[in-house]
């Protein structure tokens, strides 16, 4: 535990909670992953630096306080730095460290001590202070201990910081964050939050099939959704239905070939399933609403669209009976049925073939087929919004009066810049007075562009929303990422995820986790 509240303080010292960050920028760092990058133990040739992978330096064979890893940096005279470091030391109870400079002009060295901080043992530690040079020649930074001559320590993570603008050093060619590396087993979400409520992902069916990203799913997520694959364009097979209309015009074939490797992968390893979707407007073939299968035909009649509505649903409800007896604990009945501009409901297949009851109706359908127990769902976005969120909390309530629905799904595609918590906050509270029982199905938070400062903030907002639902924990069944590593998201240039492309934990994911301690 220790070691990870030491991962969670450094990706909280990442970014703009530094001294001065607000306006200055990164200008360089010592991640100590890529050699020495210049720096060498400073010393009358005892003391010896070395890399002590995969991203600190170690010094020992010290004799006096001010032999210490050191480097030389081309500074600025005049030019307000930040500079920090993190250290840490095995052998005192505490030592005091100190970020030093020594400076020289016309061959005599001069000195000052810029940061000032006590190590626990065992512990990284942030020391951090501004400077602001004076004319010298030569600047060497370093890194000393006070009155602990013999110590052996490490340092890592040396940055300084400058005003925006200004020209990196050497090494740093982007404002890259530098996930940190995690010491001992990376946290777990689901275990994080038993007790509490699942915490989950969507997949999409290729990684369903590596044994390796679904063995990292199951040790992170107590529940997962197929992404695509139990969405009626990946289940209908226009093909057989159009065969079988010839003789019923209400037939429906189906086929789970997309979806099964992940629902094998859930059942053989005691994992949830969250399906996702029976009803939908979108990914829906329009040969579904025609007659004989056949888009050039008309529509088909009410009569026939419930026919087919209730076939399809029936079909898809007791092959998961069949097949997968409690493995799909809840269903999206119905997704996205509000239009964003009217917030009345969509002008889609379903309104203009059975009508304004078409939610009503599938949902009854889901109800008759659906195992016991089986949690039924309305699902939509932009819920924070306050037209549509009157337009959702409208159809709730006449989708309740049948007594078919279970719960709301709020998707959660975010923002860091919007919506707001106040609005999110004000959603979720207006739609558990309906005493619905919540799920945030798809969340994800997108950031623009990729910088410390950005994950920070992506990390508060995540961290928000997961203290907002903990609120109603008791009303809550699951909280969904919407995928797991950012170059998988379906807004991937957006990095809304908690992993990052390689699958490090970005601050978000720490974040997470964080606020269910
Ligand atoms: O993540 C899904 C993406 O792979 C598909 O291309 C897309 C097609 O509509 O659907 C995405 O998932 C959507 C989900 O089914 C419903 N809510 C919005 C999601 C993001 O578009």
């Amino acid at each position: 535990m220790r070691r990870f509240l030491c991962v969670l303080l450094m990706a909280a010292v990442l970014g703009a909670c530094l001294p001065g960050l607000a306006e200055n920028e990164m200008i360089y760092q010592s991640a100590f992953n890529q050699g020495l990058d210049g720096w060498y133990a400073r010393s009358g040739g005892s003391a010896q630096v070395e890399l002590l992978p995969p991203t600190a330096l170690h010094i020992r064979g010290r004799q006096s306080d001010w032999h210490s890893p050191g480097r030389d940096f081309d500074l600025v005279p005049g030019t307000p730095y930040t500079l920090t470091v993190q250290v840490r030391q095995q052998e005192m109870d505490e030592a005091q460290f100190m970020i030093s400079v020594a400076h020289s002009s016309g061959g005599a060295e001069s000195y000052e001590n810029l940061a000032r901080g006590t190590a626990k043992r065992g512990e990284w530690t942030t020391l951090s202070g501004d400077y602001t040079p004076g004319l010298f020649d030569r600047y060497v930074l370093y890194v000393e201990t006070v009155n602990a001559p013999s110590l052996s320590f490490d340092i890592r993570f040396f940055r300084i910081y400058g005003p925006e603008g200004m020209e990196k050093m050497s090494n740093i060619k982007e404002e890259e964050p530098v996930l940190l590396p995690v010491e001992g087993e990376l946290p777990s979400l689901k275990e994080a939050y038993a007790g509490k409520f699942d915490f989950g992902a969507c997949v999409p069916g290729h990684l369903a099939r590596s044994q390796e990203a679904m063995a990292f799913n199951a040790s992170q997520f107590s529940i997962l959704t197929p992404e695509n694959e139990l969405k009626p364009d990946a289940v209908l097979d226009v093909n057989g239905s159009r065969k079988l209309a010839a003789e019923d015009e209400t037939a429906v074939a189906v086929h789970f070939d997309s979806a099964k490797p992940l629902l094998d992968y859930a059942q053989a390893h005691g994992i949830k399933v969250h399906g996702h979707v029976l009803v939908w407007h979108s990914q829906t073939p329009e040969a579904f609403f025609h007659e004989g299968y056949d888009t050039g035909k008309p529509l088909v009649s009410r009569e026939i669209m419930l026919g087919r509505m209730e076939n399809y649903i029936r079909q898809v409800l007791e092959y998961m009976k069949e097949n997968y007896p409690g493995v799909i604990v809840s269903w999206d009945v119905v997704n996205e049925a509000i239009d964003d501009g009217t917030n009345q409901l969509r002008a889609s297949n379903w309104v203009k073939t059975v009508g304004e009851d078409f939610v009503c109706r599938a949902f009854e359908f889901a109800r008759k087929y659906a195992a016991e127990g089986t949690l039924l769902y309305y699902n939509d976005y932009n819920t924070a919004m306050p037209g549509k969120q009157n337009g959702i909390v409208r159809l709730l309530e006449s989708v309740m009066e049948e007594g078919n629905i279970d719960g709301y799904g709020f998707q959660m595609h975010h923002e860091i810049t919007f919506p707001s918590m106040a609005s999110i906050t004000a959603a979720v509270r207006r739609i558990a007075g309906m005493k619905l029982r919540l799920r945030v199905s798809e969340l994800d938070i997108g950031i623009n562009a990729v910088s410390n400062e950005n994950y920070q903030k992506q990390a508060a907002m995540y961290g928000d929303i997961m203290r907002l639902m903990l609120e109603y924990a008791d009303q809550t069944d699951a909280v969904q990422v919407w995928g797991v590593r950012d170059n998988q998201s379906w807004r991937a240039d957006k990095h809304p995820l908690l992993f990052d492309a390689q699958g490090n934990p970005k601050p978000a994911f720490f974040a997470v986790v964080e606020a269910a301690q």
